[in-house]
Order: C-alpha cells, then sequence, then structure tokens
C-alpha cells in the first residue's frame, strides 16, 4: 500500500483541487478526487456530466480543479469518453480518459452508455463517486441511495435496497472492477493507481463511496466517522475484482463475519436522512448488507 507520505507529496504536486473552490464544508467528492488525481499524476483528461462536480469545477476565475475537464450531457458520459479514449490513442496513448460522474449519472441516467462502453472494453477508467443521490439538485433519491434513507423523493424512506453498480460491472465481465471509499485514502490511491497502470487499454469501473453532508444530514465533523462505519457496519464493502474475480480488500475483510461489525444504528444515529426509520426498515436494511456480503463472497471463489 502507498505511504501517506507518498500520498500527501503526489497531492502536492498534483495540486488537482483548488482552495476555496466551491464544494460544502466537510466535502468528501472533494477528497476523492484529491487522492484520485493525485494516482494519476494529473496525466488525464476528465469527462464530467451534469453533478456536484461541475458546480465544484466552476468556470472562468472561480476554476476550482486544475485539470482538463470536459462536460458532457448526462447519460452521455461513456460514450463521449469512448471517442476522446479512441482520438487519444491516436495522439498520446498515455493519456488517461477518465470519467468523473455521480451515483445518478452512473446508477440511473448513464447506465446504457456505461454498459456500452463496458461492453466495448474501452480504454477508460470509469469513477463513479456515490454520494447516494441527487445532491447538486437537493438531495432526491437514486438507484444508490439505500432502503430507508429520506430524501426530497423518498419522504418516508426509501422502500427499495441500493442498487449494486460495481457487482453489475463484475457480472459485466470488465477487466478490473474495485470500490474505494473517500475516508480510506491509502487504499483509494492504490486502486485508482492500478487501474491506470496494470490495466490501461481496457474498460476500468471503480465505485467511490463519498458521505454527503447535506445530502445525509451529517455534521461536518462527523462526516469522516460516518464514512468509516460505512465500511465498519459491513455496509460498503471494499473490494477488487480482476476478470469477476473478487478479493475483499484489507479494510472489510473482517466485517465479512456479521458478528464483528458495528451496529447499524451506530451509523445511522449520525445521519439525519435515518430519522425516525421504521424498525422493520431497519431489519431490511440489515438483511441487505447481510445480501450483498453472501453476493460478493460468492465471487470470491
Ligand atoms: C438530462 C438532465 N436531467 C437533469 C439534470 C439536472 N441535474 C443536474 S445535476 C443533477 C443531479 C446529479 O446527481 P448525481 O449524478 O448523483 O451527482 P451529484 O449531484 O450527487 O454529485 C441533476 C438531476 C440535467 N442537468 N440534465
Ligand atoms: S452536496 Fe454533497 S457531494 Fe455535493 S458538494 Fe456538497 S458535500 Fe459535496
Ligand atoms: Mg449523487
Amino acid at each position: 500500500m502507498v505511504k501517506l507520505k507518498v500520498l500527501i507529496e503526489k497531492e502536492k504536486l498534483a495540486k488537482a483541487v483548488k482552495k476555496g473552490n466551491l464544494a460544502c464544508p466537510g466535502c468528501n467528492l472533494n477528497l476523492a478526487f484529491r487522492h484520485a488525481m493525485a494516482a494519476l499524476e494529473n496525466n488525464a483528461i476528465i469527462v464530467v456530466p451534469a453533478c456536484c462536480t461541475s458546480v465544484i469545477q466552476g468556470f472562468g476565475h472561480g476554476y476550482g480543479l486544475n485539470i482538463p475537464i470536459f462536460n458532457c450531457a448526462f447519460a452521455s458520459s461513456a460514450a463521449v469518453a469512448s471517442g476522446m479514449a479512441r482520438m487519444m490513442k491516436r495522439r498520446d496513448p498515455n493519456v488517461n480518459i477518465v470519467v468523473w460522474a455521480g451515483d445518478g449519472g452512473t446508477a440511473d441516467i448513464g447506465f446504457a452508455t456505461l454498459s456500452g462502453a463496458a461492453e466495448r472494453d474501452e480504454d477508460i477508467i470509469y469513477v463513479m463517486y456515490d454520494n447516494e443521490g441527487y445532491q447538486n439538485t437537493g438531495a432526491q433519491k437514486s438507484g444508490s441511495t439505500p432502503r430507508g434513507a429520506k430524501t426530497t423523493t423518498t419522504v418516508t424512506g426509501k422502500r427499495s435496497p441500493k442498487k449494486s453498480v460495481a457487482k453489475m460491472m463484475v457480472a459485466q465481465g470488465v477487466p478490473y472492477v474495485a470500490t474505494a471509499s473517500a475516508v480510506y485514502p491509502l487504499d483509494l490511491y492504490d486502486k485508482i493507481y492500478r487501474a491506470a497502470h496494470e490495466f490501461k487499454g481496457h474498460f476500468r469501473f471503480i465505485q467511490i463511496h463519498t458521505p454527503c453532508p447535506p445530502g445525509w444530514q451529517v455534521q461536518t465533523q462527523d462526516v469522516v466517522k460516518v464514512g468509516k462505519l460505512s465500511v465498519e457496519t459491513g455496509y460498503w464493502i471494499l473490494y477488487e475484482a480482476v476478470h469477476g474475480k473478487v478479493t475483499i480488500s484489507s479494510k472489510s475483510r473482517r466485517y465479512q463475519d456479521p458478528a464483528k461489525r458495528a451496529p447499524i444504528e451506530e451509523w445511522m444515529k449520525y445521519q439525519g436522512r435515518f430519522k425516525n426509520i421504521t424498525p422493520e426498515l431497519v431489519k431490511q436494511l440489515e438483511e441487505d448488507i447481510q445480501f450483498e456480503w453472501e453476493e460478493i463472497l460468492k465471487l470470491t471463489q
């Protein structure tokens, strides 16, 4: 695993995220972007559909991210990146073409182009940063919102489970799939680095969990704790899959045993989106977690 000192040095060199940009205080997406660009050594062109990142990047003198960005229509990210990757193959094949899209733009609106680009094995790294809702437009529910969470479109709590996009990519046979979290930067760095260096030339998919203070109604000072509890409760599983074979990452390994997981209530108590959740929905959410573990563990064999 990369050393913290190296990550800090590389972030200083990359300077991908400018100080005082338009992200909310405590935004984990902003952190994830910084860590990811350090791993890519800024050798990338980023394709961004409408999402919080397109706000954070700003425009004109307010430009908040220090890297070439191409903004595209919501559903088209993976198609736009496919064209770009093919052109760059002729001009400068070493450049990484990276989609950086939200969960709404990936699990829902951009899923068709994502699946198409994966099937064609385009030379793209597709990053889905997962803040579990359409946060830029005021916290609506997405396919990636967990069961029980209140959003402005699920006012009594979402009734269906979180869509498992990374697992769908594994099922599609994508050469390299990984899940990561903004609050485990070294693990995140390693996965982006590996995607860029070991699997260049192929389609790669990385889903990064990025807790969002306003959308999840979490106090800024608690956001890292909530990110860690996402892993410690077993809710968010960190893993890598190479050509369909899953390896559970070290930070998640012990939580395959349900007895070692932190209680889900401990995670929910910091988040206003779970306020007054019914005991029935809590139970169903716990069942969702166990189901996901069983599904992922089957892929390790
Ligand atoms: C075709 C289209 N539909 C809707 C919108 C409005 N819109 C802009 S950003 C956004 C939310 C995006 O959610 P997500 O992809 O999860 O990114 P986040 O805002 O959470 O970062 C929506 C609905 C749009 N720009 N284009
Ligand atoms: S709404 Fe959430 S993801 Fe968007 S900028 Fe604010 S903290 Fe970041
Ligand atoms: Mg989102």
